[in-house]
């Protein structure tokens, strides 16, 4: 399971990091809320669709592309390998990942609040906010998923399914702070899956995992995928 920390090297600020420049007074946990986009829905999609332009301009890094390595290799060699995200700027699938179970949705799925209707953003910026639907003018909204909603349930349900039967669960990249996506490495481990953290600093879990790898992904995933023999099951 990833986090924000696998696209820091691909210059994409992580989600507690200060926003720099004209974000840098708003806090995070503050705008990705339904209530804030109640309250102020330019500010807000004024912000989605800043961070989306800020995503198609960044490229994928060796984590994204050695995440898309481990996939083929173990499923070519007949082993399951789940990819969960909980990011929304679809580098992973940038890096060629296929299937990638995004738990909080993507910037660049946006969803009209009138008649639901949904529609991939993958060109250049709004011209007003917030947006409006070609079909019914309603008020377009990004496809995440914010604080104090539901996640989609068919993407937690597999990744719950996933973590509950693996052999080896890595999360990379995540303050393991945000629920229920932090909660999957204690559904692995109740399995009794063997369970490893790649992480530049602490977090919550770094004492309870098997493995603390700490360091960069860009460069402790290349590095672990080099000692995977040519056979995952080894891994
Ligand atoms: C929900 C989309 C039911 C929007 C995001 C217990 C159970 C269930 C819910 C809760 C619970 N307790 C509390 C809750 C509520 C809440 C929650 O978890 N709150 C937290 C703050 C306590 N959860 C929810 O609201 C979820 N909904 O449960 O619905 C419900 C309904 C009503 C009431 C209650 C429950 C919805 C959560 C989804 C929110 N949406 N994103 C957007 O992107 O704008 S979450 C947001 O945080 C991002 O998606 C982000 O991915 C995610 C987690 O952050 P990280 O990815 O970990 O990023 P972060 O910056 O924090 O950390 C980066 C890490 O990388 C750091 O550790 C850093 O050191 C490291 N790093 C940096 N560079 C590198 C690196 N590591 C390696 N290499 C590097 N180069
Ligand atoms: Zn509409």
């Amino acid at each position: 399971m990833t986090g924000a920390g696998v696209s820091a090297e691909s210059g994409i600020p992580t989600f507690r990091d200060a926003m720099e420049g004209l974000w840098a007074r708003f806090d995070p946990m503050q705008l990705a809320t339904p209530e804030a986009f109640a309250a102020n829905p330019e500010l807000v999609t004024r912000w989605y669709d800043h961070r989306r332009m800020m995503c198609a301009a960044c490229d994928p890094n060796p984590a994204h592309e050695t995440l898309t390595h481990m996939q083929r290799v173990f499923t070519s060699s007949g082993c399951r390998f789940t990819l969960i995200t909980q990011n929304v700027d679809r580098l992973h699938q940038r890096a060629g990942s296929d299937p990638v179970i995004e738990l909080h949705g993507s910037l660049f799925m946006w969803r009209c609040t009138g008649c639901g209707r949904s529609t991939e953003q993958t060109g250049v910026a709004f011209e007003t906010y917030p947006p409006t639907c070609e079909a019914c003018g309603g008020c377009l909204r990004p496809g995440v998923v914010w604080f104090h909603e539901m996640l989609p349930e068919e993407a937690i349900g597999a990744a719950q399914q996933a973590a509950g039967a693996c052999d080896v669960f890595l999360s990379i990249g995540t303050s393991s702070m945000v629920y229920p996506a932090a909660g999957l490495v204690g559904a692995a481990h109740t399995r009794g899956a063997r369970t490893a953290e790649i992480n530049r600093d602490e977090t919550p879990i770094s004492g309870s995992v098997d493995w603390h790898l700490r360091g960069a992904a860009g460069r402790i995933l290349p590095a672990l995928a080099e000692s995977l023999s040519d056979s995952p099951k080894d891994f």
